[in-house]
């Protein structure tokens, strides 16, 4: 039987398991990213390993979410991240350098290969072809080390692309168009592989594009064939001897085929306050906005920004619109500022901020209360803008730019012919923000400096053989990390302090929480479906476990947070009757009178509601495997017993 993309590259990488639906499978993992927010956690946990070199073919320490340094803790992280980088063999990309997946694309990708990082949009490398993954940072540190990751087997989903997309209709339309058809779970526990002719008229950043925003759909990955335009992306690169050509076997066999007409999509945008609550841009066309925010590891390259300056050039923004734009990589921002289409950008009014994630993640640009805001990005969830009562729309940077002009939602199709943007035949390479390895005898004498910001990371203790506590929350579907644990300038800046990010925990669906926990000595989260979208922090499980969560019982799970929690040492626990749910009221007392054993046995998990007088029925969402881990209290103590077990 044939084979798809993913199953050629899984099958090359498969270290355990077998390839059947739903099993776990471990991966060889050939590359690494960290970003700044996720990766001091990751280089403590990979410091704790104890392992003096990365045994990846090549991990990269990119530093562009936390950028805004109004007080020591960002720097100091990004200095511990630097000699963490140098003592053990990682390049590190300096802040300024650009936003980690748009830098990835650009300059260390390679088809076919194998990428994991501790961000959930790390798989933007399936627009060149790689097969990514987003992860929790420990499951980065132990790739690091050279341990397999563990994903279980996906079902394969084909989008056929058929026709060429219109003019003004741009790959982020494409995105929004399978959201709205999927929604934001549509695509859980599947990689989305695109095929059809429609492909070849896709550049590398437009399937990037698409890629990214695949993570919106929950998707465990998406991937492109790696073509002739891979070839010539890569070779405009300077990268032309890594391309190899991938694409699926004639006889591939796929568990779903869904057809999109590229012809037939129209500029659409995701309203709030979620990726997939998508309308056509033209129903919109009455709403003022406040704000357009362009940028983004979703809209950023070289294309995206040259669409947006020949929308500008020439024209001013409108009187009450506050625009910003911030590119991929320091690659795009010198070529625009070497071609004139920066000074345009600059001339009609945009206020230009530095390659990095920005506003996407609250690093600054928070609109003004209940303001209007239309974002180049990929995710719109309440409060993420840093204010609470903002309106978030997802857009294409075509309809940002014009919008941006007019003072209101506009299609940007009103502009008649649009104007004829090509891939540059070579791209400005200079890689000097990028630090290479240095020799072996060189890093063992890097002496890392750690600022008073950085805090150990919590450890957790064996399960006991029974839990009880209170139902401390409950809370509905589509719970995402921003939830759980809210980034924004304020808060970003303390990941590597888990005492105080505790004080945030859940902030935005009830500050009392953390008080509740203390006051309890933990307990019990209950959620509804896809608990845990969005982000790959580990941090969304670290704080719950530092502040005595035990377990989460929910309808159904986002799949890195589900990881995460089993990483923390938290049980996911997922309801069978999905009525029961309905039957826990918040600080309900509930008691799993034989937890260790049943998690041993692998059997169904029992909860009593002992106010309600109930017995509920509930299946631990974990792999053998990740049952083990939680019985010694998480991936790191699992890890340790393992390595004392082969010592002896
Ligand atoms: C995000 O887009 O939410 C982030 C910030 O990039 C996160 C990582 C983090 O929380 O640091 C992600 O997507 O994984
Ligand atoms: Fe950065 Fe936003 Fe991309 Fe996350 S989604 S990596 S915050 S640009």
């Amino acid at each position: 039987m044939g084979k798809t993309i993913a199953e050629k590259i899984i099958t090359s990488h498969l270290v355990s398991g077998k390839m059947n639906l739903g099993e776990d499978i471990g991966l060889r993992i050939d590359q690494t990213l960290t970003q700044d927010a996720t990766g001091t956690m990751a280089y403590l946990e990979f410091e704790a390993m104890g392992v003096p070199r990365v045994k990846t073919e090549r991990s990269v320490a990119y530093v562009d979410h936390n950028t805004l340094q109004s007080g020591f803790e960002n720097a100091d992280d990004h200095s511990y991240i630097k000699y963490i980088a140098k003592k053990h063999g990682i390049y590190f990309s300096r802040p300024g350098n650009g936003i980690c997946h748009q830098l990835h694309l650009e300059r260390f990708g390679i088809p076919g290969k194998t990428l994991i990082g501790s961000d959930s949009h790390t798989t933007t490398g399936g627009g060149i072809g790689m097969l990514s993954f987003g992860a929790g940072g420990m499951d980065v540190a132990v790739a690091m080390g050279g341990g397999e990751y563990h994903i279980n087997m996906p079902a394969m989903v084909k989008i056929n692309l058929i026709g060429v997309l219109s003019p003004w209709v741009s790959a982020k339309d494409v995105i929004l168009a399978i959201l709205q058809k999927l929604s934001v779970k549509g695509g859980v526990g599947k990689i989305i592989e695109y095929g059809g002719e429609g492909v070849k008229t896709l550049t590398v950043p437009e399937r990037a594009t698409i890629t990214n925003m695949g993570t919106e759909l929950g998707a465990t990955t998406s991937i492109f064939p790696s073509d002739e335009i891979t070839r010539q992306f890569l070779e405009a690169q300077g990268r032309g001897d890594c391309w190899i050509e991938l694409k699926p076997d004639e006889d591939a066999v796929y568990d779903e085929i869904i057809d999109l007409d590229l012809s037939s999509l129209e500029p659409l945008a995701a309203c709030p306050h979620s990726p997939d609550a998508v309308k056509p841009v033209k129903d919109l066309e009455d709403i003022k906005i406040d704000q357009c925010c362009i940028g983004s590891c979703t809209n950023s390259s070289y294309l995206d920004m040259m669409r947006v300056a020949a929308v500008l050039k020439g024209k001013t923004i409108h009187p009450d619109v506050s625009l910003t734009i911030g590119c991929g990589s320091k690659q795009v921002y010198h070529m625009l500022a070497m071609n004139g289409a920066l000074a345009d950008m600059i001339a009609a009014g945009a206020r230009i901020l530095e390659c990095a994630c920005g506003p996407c993640i609250g690093m600054g640009q928070s609109p003004k209360s209940g303001g209007v805001s239309l974002r180049t990005f990929n995710r719109n969830f309440e409060g993420r803008s840093g204010t609470a009562d903002a309106q978030v729309y997802l857009v294409s940077p075509e309809t940002a730019a014009v919008s941006a002009l007019t003072g209101k939602f506009t299609d940007p199709r009103i502009l008649g012919e649009a104007p004829e943007i090509t891939m540059p035949e070579h791209f400005l390479v200079n890689d000097n923000l990028i630090v290479p390895p240095v020799s072996e005898a060189l890093m063992e004498t890097v002496e890392i400096e750690r600022g008073p910001n950085i805090k150990a990371f919590p450890t957790s203790q064996e399960l006991e053989a029974s839990v009880e506590k209170k139902a401390v929350l409950k809370v509905g579907d589509n719970i995402t990390t921003d939830h759980i644990m809210p980034a924004g300038a304020k808060i970003l800046p303390y990941r590597s302090n888990i005492p105080y990010l505790s004080n945030f925990c859940f902030g935005v669906c009830d500050q009392s929480f953390p008080a509740r926990c203390k006051e309890q000595g933990g307990g019990i989260v209950i959620g509804g479906h896809n608990y845990g979208q969005g982000s790959s922090r580990e941090h969304a499980a670290l704080v719950p476990m530092y502040l005595g969560i035990k377990a989460v019982v929910a309808k159904s799970y986002a799949r890195i947070h589900c990881a995460n929690l089993a990483n923390a040492g938290l049980i996911p626990l997922q309801f069978d009757q999905e009525s029961d749910y309905d039957k826990i009221d918040q600080m309900d007392d509930l008691s799993f009178p034989n937890i260790r054993a049943e998690l041993e046995k692998g059997c169904a998990v029992t909860m009593k509601d002992l106010t309600k007088g109930i017995e509920i029925k509930l299946t631990a969402v974990l792999t053998p495997r990740q049952r083990q881990m939680v019985l010694a209290g998480g991936l790191l103590n699992y890890t340790g017993k393992a390595a004392q077990k082969s010592e002896a």
